[in-house]
Parts: structure tokens; sequence; C-alpha cells
């Protein structure tokens, strides 16, 4: 249910934004967690910060034309989001997925506000990409797109302007190609204006596992809230990506056991535990498919076509993409037992399925809060980057550990205060929003 101050504001968001249905969904999620808040400070509907917040700044849409190998020439669109600066640069990833349209980059630009807002560093928020499919594609092909993207993009972007990173499709060997033409452009080694670098050029440690490491350690929060642990406890993963990975690394070393993961083609599930070492080698160095994984792996079983979410587990850490966890799949969870959901992934539960779980009582950890600890990571970079420090795994992992830690005590207790003990999604839109519109009041009217 929608504050009735919020309904017409909804409505708008809809009307102006026709057809762009993540980003609807998006938005609703949030104005429904702000009503009791609206009600504590009307001063901020008096000044439309929720109207002005669900506008973005500014938005890019262009032409990245490129050439294959075969020498065809190929047309793709690009786009960047800058959504809110009220807190520092527009911070946020590019992802190359073919699915990738307005409403997509608007929902996770939409999003990244608030998370970043709930890291508590000084970063705005934005999110970019195209629709360019860089599966089957050859390590020279991605390489012209990627500079072909970034001969428009580099105009947009700066160290103190906008600071894209990595999200699906767009890994190290990407922001290597994207780091490179822009310095080639600009004439400047300006390491800030890109996050999740090769170590070589300014990348920072633990970056590359901060998404996967920081939703673990977010999950154990939740789990010690209710004293409990991950100790012995059975965990499935979706996806097998790089938030996936590194969360079934940090979940082995924390004392669960990730029992399944999966790519978009199926599931594969291992009693004896994954061995990510294994998944390491087919996902990031041969870039093949999860099956392989049950060729290679003694016991264990490809499941194709079938959701990852029928198999028996304590805890769910959803890792793909939005709207994979459907309430079907919340109910089988809910009947084989699960007490905790963590989404790696932004939006992966349905709007019906986040309130099966509350229903149920599942503790249930939001993208913006769970999978904080990637984009935190990366103004840990801009903060190495802008002092031309390089600090250790260890110094970092403790940083993004304590980040995460805050993010969790930060949404427990928002929750808590607002009279919905346990309840993270409205913990953390508000914490995140309250952070955001609080300086936008200060800024004036800009
Ligand atoms: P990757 O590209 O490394 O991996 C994506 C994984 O999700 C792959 O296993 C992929 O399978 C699967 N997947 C993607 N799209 C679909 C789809 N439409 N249907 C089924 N499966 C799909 O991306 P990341 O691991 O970086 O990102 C995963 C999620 O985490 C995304 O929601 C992203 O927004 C979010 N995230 C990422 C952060 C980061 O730092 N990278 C930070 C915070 C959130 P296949 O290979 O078959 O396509
Ligand atoms: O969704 C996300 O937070 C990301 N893809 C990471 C963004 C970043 O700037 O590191």
């Amino acid at each position: 249910m929608l504050h009735e101050r919020l309904e017409p504001v909804y409505e708008n968001v809809v009307q102006r934004n026709r057809g762009e249905d993540e980003f609807h969904q998006a938005v609703r999620e949030v104005l429904e967690s702000i009503g009791p808040v609206i009600d504590k400070h009307p001063e901020y509907a008096e000044q439309k910060i929720i109207e002005r917040i669900c506008e973005p700044e500014r938005q890019i849409v262009f032409r990245v034309p490129w050439e294959d190998d075969r020498g065809e020439v190929q047309i793709n669109r690009g786009f960047r989001v800058e959504f809110n600066s009220a807190l520092g640069p527009y911070k946020g990833g590019l992802r190359f997925h073919p699915s990738v349209y307005q409403g997509i980059v608007k929902f996770l630009g939409f999003e990244q506000i608030f998370k970043n807002a709930l890291t508590g560093q000084p970063i705005g928020g934005g999110k970019g990409g195209s629709d360019f499919d860089p599966k089957g594609r050859s390590d020279r092909e991605v390489m012209r797109f990627c500079q072909s993207f970034m001969t428009e993009l580099h105009r947009h972007i700066g160290e103190y302007t906008d600071v894209p990173a990595g999200d699906i499709g767009v890994g190290g060997r990407e922001i290597g190609y994207l780091f490179g033409q822009y310095k080639r452009i600009t004439n400047r080694y300006e390491s800030g204006v890109l996050t999740g670098k090769h170590l070589s050029f300014g990348g920072a440690r633990v970056r590359t596992e901060a998404t996967g490491y920081g939703c673990a350690f977010f999950v154990q929060e939740m789990l010690a809230a209710r004293g409990q642990s991950f100790d012995g406890k059975q965990v499935v993963v979706s996806g097998s990506g790089n938030v996936a990975i590194y969360t079934m690394a940090k979940v082995h070393q924390l004392g669960g056991t990730v029992v399944a993961c999966s790519d978009s083609s199926g599931y594969v599930v291992d009693e004896k535990g994954i061995d990510v070492e294994l998944i390491k080698q087919i996902k990031e160095v041969e870039r093949g498919r999860i099956a392989t994984y049950a060729e290679r792996r003694p016991g264990a079983k490809f499941v194709a076509q079938r959701s990852v979410w029928e198999v028996p587990c304590d805890v769910a850490m959803p890792s793909a993409t939005q709207n994979e966890l459907t309430d079907a799949d919340a109910a089988a969870l809910i009947a084989n037992g699960c007490i905790a959901v963590g989404e790696g992934a932004n939006m992966p539960t349905t709007p019906e399925a986040v309130r099966s779980f509350q229903e149920a009582g599942v503790a249930f950890g939001p993208g913006k809060a769970a999978n904080a600890g990637g984009v935190a990571t990366s103004a840990l970079e801009m903060q190495q980057n802008a002092s031309r420090d390089s600090w250790s795994f260890e110094f970092t992992e403790k940083r993004l550990e304590e980040i995460m830690k805050d993010v969790h005590a930060r949404c427990y207790a928002t929750a808590a205060e607002y009279g919905m003990p346990g309840n993270y999604v409205a913990g953390a839109n508000i914490a995140g929003f309250t952070n955001v519109a609080d300086a936008m009041l200060r800024l004036g009217l800009v």
C-alpha cells in the first residue's frame, strides 16, 4: 500500500516513463517503505524531494557502432543514467546484456542512489550499459566494442563527475579496455574515472571479491541477529558470475556449504559442496557453461532449464539477475525450511516473493543493503586512487567487513525506529532515502 501523498507521485512516474516496468517496480518498492517518513518529515513532500529523486539528473543514450571479426558492421545502443549527485559523483556499474534498455538502466540507477547512501561513503547514484551481448564474442570483438562505447562515454564521465564500474557482462577485461580508451582519448591517466581496474593500473585489492564477500558478511550479520551462524548451513546461490563465485567462496570460509549454483541454462547440485576453484576455471578462464561442472566433478548433477530454488537449503543467495526468484520459488524455499535470503543481485526477488518471505518470518536482506559491498569497495578504490595509495588485502577486507556490519546495523536500527523490527527492506529504503533527502534539502533547489 502506498501513502496517500505518494500514490500520485507513483502514478506520475508510471505515466512519464511508459513501458519501463523494472523502473516502476523499483520506485514502488521504495515509495511503499517511506510513507512513515513523509508523516514525520512533511518538509520532504513540501520540497518535492520524492518527485525530484525519481527524475534522473541526466540521461544519455548513444549509438555504439563497431566491426565484428567478419568485417560486418554492428550497431548497439549505449546508456548512462546519471541519477543523483547529492552525496558525491554519480557512481554505479555498466551492464552489457541483450536485455538492457532504458527501464533496466533506470531501475539499477535508482536503486544505486539508496545503496550508495547506505554505505556512508561520498558517492551519488548512476548506472549504464548496452544491449551488446558478449556471449560468443571474441576478445578482439569485445575490445572493439568497449573502445567504441568509451569513444562516446568519455565526454560524460570523470573522477569528479561520474565513475562507472562493472556489472553483468562487464568485469576486469572490459574495464581494462574501457580505461585504455579513456586514457588515450583524454590524454589523462585519471585512475579514479573507473573502478574495478586491474591492480597494475590503479585497481584495488578485494574489489573483485567485494560484492560476494560483502553479501556473505551481511547474511552472517542477519543470522547473528537471530542467534545463528553459517556454521553447518546448506546454501544455494544462483548465477555463477562474479557475485556468485565470491559469495560461494566466503560462505565456505564462514562454515556454510554451497550445494548448488546456476547460469541461464540450468543449475548444478553438488552435495559435497561446490568446488569454487572449478567454477572459476570454467566461468572466468574458459568462459564456458555451468553444465561442464557436472561433467568434470564426480557426484555433481546438472539440471537443465529449471529453477535452482527447488534445491532445499537453509540460506538462499540470489546472485544472477532481476526477478529471478518468483513467488512459486519463495513458496518452495519456505516449504524446504529456508531461514534467510541475501540478495547478491539487484532486485532478484519479485515483490510477491519478498512479501511471502517476510510473512513467513524469513530474514530477508534486500540487494540495496546486502550487495552494497561491491560499490563500497569501489569507493575505497577511488580513495586509494585520489591519494595514490594501495592498501593490503587484509586491511581492505577488514574495511569491507566493517562497512557491511555498519550497513546491517543501520538497516536494523532504522527498521526498529520506524516500528518495523527485522524489516530490512524498510530499514534500507528509509535509511538510504533520508540520507539523500537531507543532503538535497541543504543543497537547495538544484
Ligand atoms: P556476471 O556477468 O559476472 O554474472 C552474471 C550471472 O548471472 C551469470 O551466471 C549469468 O548466466 C546469470 N544471468 C545473467 N542474466 C541472466 C538472465 N537474464 N537469466 C538467467 N541468468 C542470468 O555478473 P555479476 O555477477 O557481476 O552480477 C550479478 C548480479 O549482481 C547482477 O544483478 C548485478 O547487477 C549484481 N551486482 C553486481 C555487482 C558487481 O560488483 N559486479 C555489485 C552489486 C550487484 P549466463 O552466463 O548464462 O548469462
Ligand atoms: O550494482 C552495483 O552496485 C554494481 N554493479 C557495482 C557498482 C560500482 O560502482 O562498483
